[in-house]
């Protein structure tokens, strides 16, 4: 880590982390059951109207002046965009749902911002590519396989609801994945890295599934 990185992680919640990854430890609200895609809410969620704010202490406020947004690894053209640059590319609107891990569920979120599918097009990723990773201004990272970045419902949205993303829920960018758990949607997203092997990232060193389906209730990793 570089040491702006251990400095802010010092800061952390530890205690917060701590507590998550014990529930992972207990397997905490796991109900058994699976769902299948057709039911709209997952096994063991319950609806909310609110959307709660879920990170781990840290809210880095990025200025979009300051903003870049870096996509390199295993792909043939790596590009970084300045904001300007990127909210210039061809939009999406999409609506989808939110199934955080803690339990609760957010339904017909409307997003705006660039499709994963516009950004495949562009760097495009080497054959041997099957992972992503992201990276974002906090620390946090998440990984995911690339055939799930590259679903039709993803995007990199700076836009909720007709306004942009609060700086607490992820502004100015932050990834959409809405057919797994949220923690797979990193906020504050710097870097999206292409790679032939598997990186797990924060929730997933910590207890959390390496997959996340939350209609098969994919909640932590079955190792332990
Ligand atoms: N960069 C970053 N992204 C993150 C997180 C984080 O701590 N840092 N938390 C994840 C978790 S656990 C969840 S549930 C969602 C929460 O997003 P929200 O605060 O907008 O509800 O963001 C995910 N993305
Ligand atoms: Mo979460």
């Amino acid at each position: 880590m570089a040491e702006d990185d251990v400095t802010l992680f010092g800061k952390l919640k530890s205690k917060l982390i701590d507590s998550k990854q014990k529930w992972a430890q207990e397997g905490r609200l796991l109900t058994g059951k699976t769902a299948a895609h057709q039911v709209r809410l997952p096994p063991g969620q319950r609806q909310v109207e609110t959307w709660p704010v879920l990170d781990l202490g840290v809210q880095p406020e990025i200025p979009t002046h300051a903003w870049r947004l870096f996509v390199d690894g295993a792909v043939e053209t790596p590009m970084a965009w300045k904001w300007g640059e990127f909210t210039d590319l061809p939009k999406t609107r999409l609506t989808s749902d939110i199934h955080c891990v803690t339990a609760w569920s957010r339904y017909d979120n409307k997003w705006e911002g660039v499709s994963a599918r516009e950004l495949l097009a562009l760097v495009k990723p080497k054959a041997a590519a099957r992972h992503v990773i992201f990276h974002s201004y906090d620390t946090y990272t998440t990984n995911v396989p690339l055939e799930d970045f590259a679903a039709d419902d993803v995007l990199l949205a700076w836009s909720w609801n007709g306004e942009p993303i609060s700086r607490e829920h992820g502004g100015p960018l932050r990834v959409v994945i809405p057919k797994l758990y949220f923690w797979k949607s990193a906020k504050w997203i710097k870097r999206v890295e292409f790679s032939e092997l598997d990186k797990p990232g924060f929730w997933e060193v910590r207890g959390y599934h390496n997959y996340g389906d939350p209609w098969l209730e994919q909640r932590y990793d079955e190792e332990i």
